[in-house]
């Protein structure tokens, strides 16, 4: 019998019993963050023109938020700064989550960013068919609030790390008094730290929806009413003989401010541009006549050029080979800079190459007098 009876020995070299339970909240830190770093990757392709469509992007959203289109257009209108803002903290939360650096500071920002991304598109996610990518962030906060409370970033971390080679410089325990205590454990206990958290998000709330009812629309941007007589502008869009390039003329122009009716003729050839939203906005209407029929949302499948002024949020597409027509209210006299945001490069890269945004072809100045 004692045949049978394993030999006594040392204990097996089993993997420590909580690893499940010390880790599991960790590898959820790190699936965040990998969403974060898929995030980064998209900013950072160019194919992904993150940069450079980020205003008609921010537009898109205007006729969808609940308190009107001033955010968007504001947002719009300052493209540099909000696209700079959104990607600086989307590659800190990429970093911290998935190296473990920060993590509970981190888990906090994440929830108050995605607590503002809710509220100021929360017409586009909720509201209309067609939803946005923030629809998602609901679950995020969750996992932010499991995250702070279950002390994740205690291992599988870089802050860990460090604190544990700290310690072993020093030759002391981890739990030493006087050691240096891990950078985001506090004295404060996980229920106030939640208290923190939820009166936080809720704030960040609050502010989105703050700003998307309290920010007016621009002067100039999609009015009431018609005041004065109208003016007609017309532009064509051809193909310049000398370099082969398509070309708004004219590039620069000058309306007096009031009602305004555009008309473009676009003479080059259709193009499908799948990823375009070609929402209409900042008419009369927020729409436009393509060949005489109404449109709010222009299809995609044979879009040539664009012509958009972010200051104005105006954004109306031109499909080739057709007749564009949509009114503006121009109420504030000024200068303003004009963009065709469809890619018609002709070389290797359309985003990238002539005549996208060069002056005189697909960039421009309209002067309100
Ligand atoms: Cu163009």
């Amino acid at each position: 019998m004692s045949a049978t009876v394993n030999p006594p020995s040392e204990p097996a070299p089993r993997s420590n019993p909580s690893w499940g339970s010390t880790h599991v909240i960790d590898l959820l830190r790190i699936g965040v963050g990998a969403v974060w770093l898929v995030n980064l990757i998209f900013i950072a392709d160019p194919q992904n023109r993150y940069w450079t469509t980020f205003s008609s992007t921010a537009l898109s959203f205007a006729p969808t938020s609940i308190g009107g289109p001033g955010l968007a257009e504001y947002v719009a209108a300052h493209p540099l700064f909000f696209a700079w803002g959104i990607a600086l903290i989307t590659g800190y939360l990429a970093i911290a989550l998935l190296l473990g650096v920060t993590t509970r500071i981190a888990c906090f920002i994440g929830s108050f960013f995605s607590a503002v991304l809710l509220a100021t598109q929360f017409g586009s996610t909720f509201l209309f068919p067609g939803g946005t990518d923030v629809g998602a962030h609901p679950l995020y906060i969750v996992i932010y609030a499991v995250l702070v409370v279950g002390g994740a970033g205690q291992s599988l971390s870089l802050d860990h790390w460090l604190r544990t080679l700290l310690a072993q410089r020093r030759k002391v325990r981890l739990t030493a008094p006087g050691m240096v205590p891990h950078p985001w454990t506090t004295a404060i206990s996980p229920r106030t730290l939640f208290v923190y958290f939820v009166a936080g998000t809720l704030i960040s709330l609050g502010v989105g929806f703050g700003l998307v009812v309290a920010l007016p629309p621009p002067a100039g941007g999609a009015s009431t009413g018609p005041s004065g007589p109208t003016t007609y502008v017309n532009l064509s869009i051809s193909i310049n003989p000398l370099n082969g390039w398509p070309q708004y003329s004219p590039a620069n122009f000058t309306v007096p401010s009031g009602e305004v009716v555009f008309t473009i003729t676009d003479h080059d050839a259709p193009m499908n541009f799948t990823p375009c939203p070609c929402l209409v906005t900042g008419t009369v209407g927020s729409d436009e006549l393509v060949n005489g029929t109404p449109f709010h949302v222009v299809s995609s499948d044979n879009v040539a050029h664009s012509f958009g002024i972010p200051n104005l949020g105006l954004n109306v597409y031109s499909p080739g080979q057709s007749v564009v027509q949509f009114e503006v209210d121009l109420l504030t006299p000024g200068s303003f800079e004009w963009f065709c945001f469809v890619p018609c490069g002709t070389g290797a890269d359309a985003y990238s190459t002539p005549p996208m945004g060069v002056a005189g072809y697909m960039t421009g100045t309209m002067t309100v007098t």
